[in-house]
């Protein structure tokens, strides 16, 4: 597995942090189109979206499960001066939290899905090695109810990551079972190796019109 070269519609001019928000009321006005990141808790949303962002840590990574517990926005230029914002959403299916902790997690990221009139495209971060769970079904399920406001269709894409933790002879077979489960195209990921990083921008661009 190699490193992709980036192409100039990949290539990223300038990144930076905008804001994050710990509650509806709290997110920063929808000027600029939005691609977000959801998935379980620990399953590599952050270290994704660095890699994207070809920076080492814009985005916080952590070892501990359930580190991201706001809604954080990213700009993004790229080579060519397309601007998209990417939104980092807090992970899912975190037991160790209280019930009512939970909860409001779970209200944040759905009012934010389904309410957010400049959101294009939900990259569903699977980890490769565990497969589709019944929380990323949830997603899934709540990715295709129509939305609370007038905006154009929601594009999901469904990335396997840490491919890289799998023996080659593994990959291809796990990328079709989770391809199976989901009953959506899979495009395979690895933030460690940056494989899947020019595919996955194509796709982003595509589904934000830039
Ligand atoms: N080998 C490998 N490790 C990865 C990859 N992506 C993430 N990791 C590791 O997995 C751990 C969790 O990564 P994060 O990016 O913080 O995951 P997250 O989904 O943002 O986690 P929360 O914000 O806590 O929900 C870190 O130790 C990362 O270094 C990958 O593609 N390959
Ligand atoms: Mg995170």
């Amino acid at each position: 597995m190699s490193r992709d070269v980036a192409s100039p519609l990949s290539a990223i001019k300038n990144a930076e942090f905008v804001a994050a928000a710990a509650a509806l009321g709290e997110l920063p006005p929808p000027l600029a189109v939005e691609v977000a990141f959801a998935g379980r808790s620990n399953v590599g949303k952050s270290s994704l979206m660095n890699c994207l962002l070809s920076r080492k840590s814009l985005v916080r990574v952590s070892s501990t499960p359930g580190c991201t517990r706001t809604i954080s926005f990213f700009a993004a230029e790229l080579g060519d001066g397309a601007r998209l914002t990417l939104v980092d959403l807090p992970g899912y299916g975190f037991a160790r939290r209280s019930k009512a902790e939970r909860s409001a997690w779970a209200s944040l990221i759905e009012g934010y899905l389904i309410g957010r009139v400049t959101l294009r495209a939900v990259v569903a971060i699977i980890d490769v090695r565990r497969g589709l769970e019944a929380d990323d079904r949830d997603l899934l399920e709540l990715l295709a109810t129509p939305p609370g406001v007038s905006r154009p269709p929601l594009t999901t894409l469904v990335v396997a990551t840490k491919l890289d933790k799998l023996p080659l002879s593994k990959q291809k077979i796990e990328l079709e079972r989770v391809k199976k489960a989901a009953g959506l195209p899979v495009l395979g990921f690895s933030a460690e190796t940056g494989f899947g990083r020019d595919p996955l921008w194509k796709r982003l661009r595509a589904a934000a019109g830039i």
